[in-house]
């Protein structure tokens, strides 16, 4: 393998699924339960607010009771001990990468334990329930809101993640459907300014086809091996 100086990472729900974290289109995945429509647009927050910040209240309350798993803690000893550039970009809202030791993660979509005030905007760390209507630590007023990018919404840092990715020598996707723009995107990008690509899933996603290569399996298994792959190297 050419020397490796640059990796740019993007996680979606299926590294945190052996977490007990539920996936949004696995079976009894979280949109069975949920119309996207309605639980996860700005629409759907305007039209039923109370139905929103439920279903957050309870992912925040179920993140609790999870752990972190070999593939967090993987990515996290990747961080610490690869010496060259490294993004970790994640499309998850949970905790799991900080909890599994990594240091710093890229929260394209927002965070389940971080508010954001629908009056003064301003974001501030959260976790505790919503529905109650709690007053915004910064201007007190009761208008916050899950710090969480809706469909309709733009990602987080999106100029930062381009310009990580027209620099990246290996672009690697981990646990994702491929399913969401712009993140389903970035394996395009990478491979247009000459990173090789790299999927690593329980089953060719979306997008498989634009990866210069694919193992599929468990998060679980697959990443703790490639990262010992990229190390030793
Ligand atoms: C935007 C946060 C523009 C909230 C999420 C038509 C064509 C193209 C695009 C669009 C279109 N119409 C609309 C759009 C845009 C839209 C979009 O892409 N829609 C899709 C449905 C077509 N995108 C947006 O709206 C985005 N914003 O475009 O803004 C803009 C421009 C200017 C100005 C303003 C705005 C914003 C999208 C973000 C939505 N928020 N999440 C929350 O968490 O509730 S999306 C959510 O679903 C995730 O964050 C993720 O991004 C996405 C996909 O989920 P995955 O993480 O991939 O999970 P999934 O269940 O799908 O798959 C799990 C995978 O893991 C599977 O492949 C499975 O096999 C695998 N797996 C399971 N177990 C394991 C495993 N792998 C390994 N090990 C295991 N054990």
């Amino acid at each position: 393998m050419a020397q490796l100086e640059r990796i740019v990472i993007l996680t979606g729900a299926g590294i945190s699924a052996e977490s007990g974290i539920d996936t949004f289109r696995s079976a009894g995945g979280l949109w069975e339960q949920h119309k996207v429509e309605d639980v996860a647009t700005p629409e759907g927050f305007m039209r039923d607010p109370d139905l929103v910040l439920g279903f957050y209240d309870m992912r925040r309350e179920a993140l609790a009771k999870v752990d972190p798993n070999p593939a967090h803690r993987a990515l996290a000893r990747l961080e610490s001990e690869f010496d060259g550039e490294l993004l970790l970009v994640t499309q998850n809202v949970d905790d799991l990468h900080e909890r599994g030791g990594a240091k710093s993660v890229l929260h394209m979509h927002g965070e389940l334990k971080s508010a954001l005030c629908t009056a003064c905007e301003v974001r501030s760390p959260w976790d505790a329930p919503m529905g109650d209507r709690p007053p915004c630590p910064v201007c007190q007023a009761p208008s916050l809101r899950p710090d969480v990018v809706w469909f309709g919404e733009m990602p987080y840092q999106m100029e930062r993640i381009y310009a990580s990715l027209t620099r990246a020598d290996l672009f690697v996707s981990i646990g994702t459907s491929g399913a969401v723009y712009p993140a389903a995107g970035f394996v395009q990008e990478a491979r247009m300014a000459g990173a090789r690509t790299l999927e690593l899933n329980l089953e060719p996603s979306e997008g498989t086809h634009f990866f210069h290569e694919a193992r599929h399996g468990p998060a679980g298994e697959l990443v703790p091996a490639w990262v010992e792959e990229v190390l030793g190297s």
